[in-house]
């Protein structure tokens, strides 16, 4: 009878509700891109990186353009799947050329050629002869799709990264890559031949439901660049080499890698993008050339894979001088968290992974984790015996569902728990901290503004509002957020703080529960005037009646549970981490709201870097807190994206970019403990 019911009637209406999904995405895509300010540049003369086209190259465009482009876009509207796979495979190997010079220029920035000849490099990542051995044997166990991907020195060519990071060297790639294999790698070293941009690129949700050819006429490099945004200058930063100051410079990445299981448990999610990019070797290929371009010290990678992780990732970013701590989450799922470090920068002092997961608990019955480092910066041995405090880093993935923000909610407590515990000093105060991690929470959210204002008043709030993820949800059953949002058995109080600990550390200032006072209420020194008290008759004058059922004798019970002794507040919670975001979320330049993920079309905030700053007092409690820099100082980051953007390159993951979600990246500089 169920399975009837589940067959015939369930099934429908969800694969209807789905279709209409589906089209208003499409429909919203099509307004998006009505909109779209264009990013091509009209006629085959207009060369993108400024260097003049040959007559070669011109020659095959146009032939490509004729024979291919042509074909491709009238096979579009094809029905089956299979057919548009294999007659766009065969146009591919049409145009290699074209599709070389599409994708092997990506990382040339438009202005590069004229600031390369002007800046000297300053940081060069070499490749290791290990490294380099290494990479072979990894390679030469992939299959065989995986290795043609590679090619021979696809990803291992050394990128020097210059001043401004986004400026490479060139290596030349070989072409027999892309006439192999359409997969190609996006992150490889430019190649010498200028990219030439078509009109007509093929967009990807139009035809809900089945995946587009590569989308070869886009300029990539040029639409989808990001720039590194300078915020030295606003920065208050100790003169370098002199006495007192110094900053420890450091840069950050987030990254939410996107495991390859999730793709498999939900391919309709990815049915706008190739087969061809979604393979395992590609991105995981595409993805470490894009870490090892932006060289960060700390990396901060969310839905990993446990056997990518020991087989692959883990290895080779062990080559890359970082060393790597992993935390999978728990029950079934295969991926999780890790944090790499630097070696040559960082020194690790302590190691907790934090699991949400508490059986019996409603509020905390799902299988996300985080994970908090403790590390200690390392200073060249040229500068002496400077020395800064530890840093505290924490990544976490939290749950995607939006209509559960009460479990966002508490986990978010938890990890915040975790971090107060291992950030604290032996004075009390904090150490710096920087917390990175996919909140599943757009900005603005409660979620968001907890973290960042220190409290939320969440009594009688629907559970789908906190994450912001859902606008329009409305459900007349829908679960409302009531206090206490986690019973006192989690341990953790409402100030996001282990109950353990503060019992032993506030034992001095709070010995009493609220309860045991108020067994006092009615006693005769409760009830005295103090002498001090302003008198107003009426109010201050009166006694306050014993009520008849209140004990003669005052029998005091003294409960001695620790969870008592540590006050909670009720429909509310706190921190006191003063965390501010090193993204404003929006790009003033484009007017537009700065996006990190694009779930079905739809771009979103919900990765983050946060770190510890000093909040500017306001007077108004209720408004965003203003910070202002503390010991952490944010000299700069990568800029992110804007959905129209993004649109124009196939969403989420492309070619370019193999994840679901960007990636963020911000440096900071670490002032010395003695200035
Ligand atoms: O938004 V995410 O994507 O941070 O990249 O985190 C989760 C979602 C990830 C791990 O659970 O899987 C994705 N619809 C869309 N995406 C989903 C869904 C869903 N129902 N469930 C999980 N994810």
């Amino acid at each position: 009878m169920i399975g009837t019911l589940l067959c015939y009637v369930l099934l429908p209406v969800a694969r209807l509700l789905h279709a209409l999904r589906d089209a208003f995405f499409t429909c919203r895509k099509n307004v998006l891109l009505a909109k779209r300010t264009t990013t091509h540049i009209d006629g085959l003369s207009v060369p993108i990186s400024g260097k003049p086209v040959s007559e070669e190259q011109q020659a095959l465009l146009q032939q490509w353009l004729e024979e291919g482009a042509g074909e491709l876009h009238t096979n579009e509207s094809a029905s089956e799947p299979e057919k548009v796979s294999a007659i766009s495979d065969a146009e591919w190997m049409k145009g290699p050329e074209l599709l070389m010079t599409s994708l092997s220029n990506l990382n040339v920035s438009p202005q590069s050629g004229s600031q390369e000849q002007q800046q000297p490099p300053m940081v060069q990542t070499e490749v290791s002869p290990g490294l380099q051995e290494f990479v072979e044997a990894t390679v030469a166990s992939l299959p065989a799709e995986g290795r043609e991907a590679l090619g021979d020195n696809a990803l291992w060519a050394a990128v020097r990264t210059q001043a401004d990071p986004q400026i490479i060297e060139a290596a030349p790639l070989s072409t027999e890559v892309w006439i192999e294999d359409p997969a190609v790698l996006a992150w490889s070293p430019a190649q010498e031949t200028e990219v030439v941009p078509t009109e007509g690129a093929v967009w990807p949700f139009q035809n809900a439901g089945q995946f587009q050819p590569l989308p070869l006429e886009i300029p990539y490099h040029e639409i989808l660049w990001r720039d590194w945004e300078d915020l030295s200058a606003q920065t208050c930063i100790p003169e370098l080499g002199s006495e007192t100051g110094f900053l420890f410079e450091f840069r950050v990445m987030s990254y939410n890698i996107l495991a390859q299981d999730l793709i498999e448990q939900s391919p309709h999610l990815y049915m706008h993008c190739h087969p061809d990019i979604m393979n395992w070797s590609y991105r995981f290929t595409n993805l470490l050339q894009e870490i090892q371009h932006w060289d960060p010290d700390i990396l901060c990678l969310q839905e990993v894979q446990e056997n990518h992780y020991w087989e692959q990732l883990q290895p080779t970013l062990m080559m890359m001088g970082f060393a790597c701590i992993y935390k999978r989450r728990t029950g079934r799922k295969t991926d999780g968290c890790a944090i790499c470090y630097k070696q040559s920068k960082f020194q690790l002092i302590s190691t907790s992974p934090v699991e949400y997961f508490r059986p019996g608990l409603d509020i905390l019955n799902r299988d996300n984790v985080g994970l908090v480092l403790l590390l200690q910066p390392l200073f060249p041995e040229n500068l002496g015996d400077k020395s800064v405090r530890p840093l505290c880093v924490a990544n976490t993935h939290v749950l995607y569902n939006p209509r559960r923000g009460d479990i966002k909610l508490a986990q978010m407590a938890l990890l915040l728990a975790e971090v107060d515990k291992t950030a604290k000093m032996a004075d009390g105060s904090y150490c710096p901290i920087i917390l990175c991690g996919d909140l599943n929470s757009v900005p603005d959210s409660p979620l968001y503004k907890f973290i960042r204002n220190g409290q939320l008043y969440y009594h009688g709030m629907p559970a789908w509002k906190v994450s912001g993820q859902e606008e329009f949800y409305q459900n007349p059953h829908q679960r409302k957020l009531l206090t206490p949002l986690w019973p006192s058995c989690v341990g953790i109080t409402d100030s996001c703080q282990y109950a353990s600990l503060c019992q032993s550390k506030k034992s001095d200032r709070q010995k009493y529960s609220r309860d045991f006072l108020l067994q006092f209420r009615y006693c005769d020194a409760a009830c005295e005037r103090p002498p001090d008290l302003i008198l107003l008759e009426g109010v201050t004058d009166a006694m306050p009646d014993c009520p008849a059922h209140w004990p003669k004798e005052l029998t005091v019970v003294n409960n001695t549970d620790p969870e008592l002794f540590c006050s909670r507040h009720p429909g509310s919670i706190q921190h006191d981490l003063n965390l501010t975001s090193a993204y404003s979320h929006f790009l003033p330049e484009r007017g537009r709201p700065e996006i990190t993920t694009m779930p079905m079309g739809v771009g979103a905030t919900v990765d983050y870097i946060f770190y510890s700053a000093h909040p500017i007092k306001n007077d108004n409690e209720e408004c965003r807190r203003m910070y202002q820099d503390g010991a952490l100082k944010l000299l700069g980051r990568l800029s992110l994206l804007s959905e129209d953007i993004l649109w124009s390159a196939n969403g989420l993951p492309n070619p370019f970019y193999s994840s679901d979600h960007l990636c963020l990246l911000a440096s900071f500089g670490l002032e010395n403990s003695d200035f």
